[in-house]
């Protein structure tokens, strides 16, 4: 009797166990980044361009978008399309809902203390531009400074010369290094009582270099500045904790993040939010409107003046879902990997320089060849279906360190694979014979 319950219990046990094992492994499987899977969730990359199917490589500039993504925009066209805020009929309590929600999910998304401090801009651009704005009519004087990099895009450049060409503030630059990183050096001795705000950006679009903002912000923290961080291009790959960061902004344009384009945001302090005056104004951002006075919304409203891309922020909203469903640690060791074989491959072509070899990088690569113009690349490259970015990158001042009028890049996304860096490497081979 003893004997038989002894082995009623050993094959419980054994059963036991072996159930465990099999939900590990099937929750693993599930969650596992496979390319070939993600692949077959974006339309386009099964289309042709020029008669040769379609190797994308143009991701930093804009990211493809999953069906679900598409699926989304297009069924609230169809079925839910009404305007926010407004009605108290049941569409338009639906699509508040579902923009409402958004800003909960992409608060979650950045680690954000509250959803009120998620500001939905059209992207990168215009939450910069809200910002310096904000800063040149309620905090910037003469003499004051604003520092940024070499290594800027555009849209953190422009806006900052607005804003110090209205307040008589200076605008300081932190110099990038020969392989193209931050002078971390001429940045501590950049940072002054002068300083009212370091606005930097996260990952380089043009060379890939991935900053130390943590460390940056703790520094720029110990003497009271606040930071901006452009996160254009790292929130596609990496997982972003705003509070861990401890920035005081943060930038991120939806379409790169798989989302559709038109839609972004801007994270802020509630502190910051609270000081700055409204960006725009019109509708939706008020609480009375009187001939003898206005008074405007608290937060987020104060920042979102008329309709806003009410059907960017549906496909946003699917577009989190997916990255949040997605392995995105597999994802991102995947496209480091990507970026180390092109890397490696790239190096293997007489002529050709990469610009920006610095060892912490995102999957960009940028490269230059002696005698072949970047647009000559790019050209050559798209006759073969290769889609790659080439000139300036919206960062002269940057190219114009390395000395050099524009560069090719070729930007990679979780759905590229081993076939797509192959192809790039042959077609450029196959250009410097074509080109003698
Ligand atoms: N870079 C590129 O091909 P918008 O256009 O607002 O979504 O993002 C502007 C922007 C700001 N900062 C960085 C670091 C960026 O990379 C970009 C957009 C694209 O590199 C288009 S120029």
């Amino acid at each position: 009797m003893l004997t038989f319950d002894f082995i009623t219990l050993l094959i419980y046990i054994v059963h036991l166990i072996l159930q465990i094992l099999s939900i590990f492994f099937v929750l693993c499987v599930k969650t596992m980044f496979s390319v070939e899977s993600v692949r077959s969730d974006f339309p386009i990359l099964s289309s042709e361009v020029n008669g040769k199917s379609l190797i994308y490589l143009d991701n930093a500039a804009t990211a493809q978008k999953p069906d679900c993504v598409i699926q989304a925009v297009n069924q609230y066209y169809r079925k839910e399309n009404s305007n926010i805020h407004r009605g108290v009929f049941y569409l338009s309590e639906q699509a508040t809902t579902a923009y409402e929600s958004t800003r909960d999910l992409v608060a979650d998304f950045l680690s954000a203390e509250k959803s009120s401090e998620i500001i939905f801009c059209k992207g990168v651009t215009e939450g910069i531009n809200l910002v310096a704005n904000g800063f040149s009519r309620s905090i910037l004087k003469e003499g004051d400074e604003v520092l940024i990099s070499e290594m800027e895009h555009h849209a953190n450049i422009v806006p900052w010369q607005i804003a110090c060409g209205q307040t008589g503030a200076i605008l300081k630059i932190i110099p990038v290094l020969e392989e193209g990183s931050l002078d971390m050096d001429a940045y501590k001795s950049l940072l002054s009582e002068k300083t009212k705000l370091v606005a930097i950006v996260h990952v380089s679009n043009a060379l890939g270099t991935i900053n130390p903002v943590k460390e940056m912000i703790a520094l720029a923290h110990a003497q009271d500045i606040p930071v901006l961080v452009d996160g254009a291009q790292s929130a596609p790959h990496m997982e972003i904790d705003v509070q861990d960061l401890d920035c005081d902004f943060f930038v991120a344009s939806g379409h790169k993040l798989f989302a559709p384009t038109g839609v972004g945001m801007l994270y802020g302090k509630e502190s910051w939010l609270e000081r700055l005056p409204p960006y725009q104004s019109g509708g939706d951002m008020i609480e009375k409107v009187d001939f003898g006075g206005t008074t405007y919304k608290g937060l987020p409203g104060k920042f979102e003046a008329g309709t806003p891309n009410i059907s960017g922020v549906i496909g946003l909203r699917s577009a989190i879902h997916y990255l949040n469903d997605l392995d995105r640690f597999g994802a991102s060791t995947h496209e480091q990997s990507l970026l180390g074989k092109a890397t490696a491959a790239l190096n293997e072509i007489d002529g050709l320089r990469i610009i920006g070899t610095t060892r912490n990088k995102a999957s960009v690569v940028s490269f230059v060849f002696d005698e072949i113009h970047a647009h000559d690349v790019g050209t050559f490259l798209d006759a073969g279906g290769i889609s790659v970015r080439t000139g300036h990158h919206c960062t002269m001042p940057l190219l114009k360190r390395f000395k050099v009028p524009a560069t090719a890049r070729a930007s990679f996304s979780f759905y590229n694979n081993e076939s797509d860096v192959n192809a790039l490497i042959e077609a450029l081979h196959k250009m410097k014979v074509f080109f003698g």
